[in-house]
């Protein structure tokens, strides 16, 4: 085993520990035992996952899943303060992944592809905010292969050595290595070396091949999604899972996913944060399809992913909340739903607001230290690993960085 995956090992990986819970404040009593192994620091079973989307008592749910982040958090909440670049929107499965808005044929209306100039100037444009990531994803685009990533990555380090580069899901890096003829594990050396940093979780959709056949047929399975960030955490790059929930998929399949993300952690320790998706129903094949236009998930559903999330990744430290998906009102109230981290400021989104996102497209500071402190949170601002940079004293506006402070020296 490299020596590089054996140093995540120990800083990482995470055991149940004992939660302190008053039993009191269930009031389903399915969810009592579940709540005893809370109390004894027991792993749930699957069928623990599936009573907890079941039960009536979302508050119970939430309340468990506030007691177990506690534990590991306290009341800080953390962001990034981070860009998106979306540097083509052209992809070869624009066709069969129905849920997707975002993706066009090469030579549809409104496909583009960035020039290395324009990704430049794209990421000059975080204006008056301090970046500390570029979080880069795109479409399956065969004129962007690993020669396109590695000179961006490049040019981006050279232009902005402070900013750490999250990019490529596990769909993009086994798109690249089919159409450069290599395997995964060399593109992703290649692209360390170009700057590549950690890996964002996008791609993996719901895992279960009855899903994936109605949603994405043609796309990376479950399995390989897995086996590529095995890899990619075998390599030292760390990187983050998401699941989108909210369509097709049943209570099992969620399950199905939510173990199979906990398995790979168990096994390498190298996932970052765990990040549910809502499914957004407009602009897409399969919101017409399924009459769904016009609707969206539920708040309890976004609260009840979230708070799973927390109870049954044991072993993940970050459970992540996209305001973007879920809108900020829902993100706020998350805090309380076993939520430590909120997407950051997010300058220009694009991929939600193609199939419909009506929340804003980006976040100031400001706006961000508001929504965590209403929620009685203490704002902290951290790098991509999660490390703190700075705590948000009350009534620190962060406007000024305090001297000395990492944020200062890299402003
Ligand atoms: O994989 C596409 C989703 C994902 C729709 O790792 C849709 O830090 C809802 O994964 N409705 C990409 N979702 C975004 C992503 C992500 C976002 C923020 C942070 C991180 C991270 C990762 O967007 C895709 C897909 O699941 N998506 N279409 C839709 N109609
Ligand atoms: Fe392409 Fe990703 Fe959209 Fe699928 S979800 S069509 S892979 S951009």
């Amino acid at each position: 085993m490299p020596r590089e995956y054996l140093a995540l090992l120990p800083e990482y990986v995470l055991m149940p520990v004992p939660i302190p819970f008053d039993l009191n404040r269930l009031r389903d009593a399915a969810l009592l035992p579940i709540g005893e192994k809370l109390r004894a620091g027991e792993r749930l079973s699957l069928q623990d996952g599936v009573t907890l989307f079941r039960s009536p008592d979302l508050l119970g749910v939430g309340a468990m899943a506030d007691a177990a982040n506690r534990a590991r958090h306290g009341d800080r909440v953390t962001f990034a303060s981070n860009q998106h670049i979306n540097p083509t929107n052209v992809c070869v499965l624009r066709k069969t992944c129905v849920f997707c808005g975002y993706a066009r044929l090469p030579k549809e209306d409104g496909a583009y592809r960035y020039s290395l100039e324009q990704v430049l100037a794209e990421s000059d444009q975080a204006d008056g905010t301090i970046t500390r990531e570029f979080h880069i994803v795109g479409g399956l685009d065969m004129q962007a292969g690993l020669e396109y990533y590695q000179s961006m990555f490049r040019a981006l380090k050279q232009r902005h050595p402070q900013v750490h580069i999250k990019a490529l899901t596990a769909v993009e890096i086994a798109h690249i290595a089919r159409i450069e003829k290599m395997s995964r594990e060399d593109v992703l050396i290649a692209l360390r070396e170009a700057g590549l940093d950690t890996m964002p979780g996008g791609g993996a959709e719901t895992f279960s091949a009855a899903v994936r056949d109605v949603i994405a047929d043609k796309k990376l399975g479950g399995t390989d999604y897995i086996d590529v960030h095995r890899t990619a955490h075998r390599l030292g790059i760390r990187s983050n899972c998401t699941m989108l929930y909210g369509h097709v998929e049943t209570i099992e399949d969620r399950l199905q996913h939510l173990t199979m993300l906990r398995d790979l952690q168990d096994e390498t320790g190298g996932f970052l944060a765990y990040i549910p998706l809502a499914y957004h129903p407009d602009g897409n094949e399969l919101g017409k399809t399924l009459g769904r236009e016009g609707t969206s998930t539920t708040g309890f559903d976004d609260l009840r992913n979230l708070a799973v999330g927390r109870l049954f990744l044991d072993n993940f430290e970050h459970i992540k909340s996209h305001w973007i998906m879920v809108s900020t009102p829902v993100s706020q109230i998350a805090l309380h739903f076993g939520v430590n981290d909120i997407e950051g400021t997010v300058v220009r989104e694009k991929i939600y607001h193609a199939v419909g996102a009506h929340t804003p497209q980006g976040m100031t500071l400001p706006q961000l230290l508001t929504l965590i402190r209403g929620a009685g949170k203490v704002p902290a601002e951290r790098d991509s690993f999660y490390r703190v940079l700075r705590e948000f004293a009350p009534g620190d506006t962060g406007e000024v960085e305090p001297a000395g402070s990492p944020a200062a020296a890299v402003a």
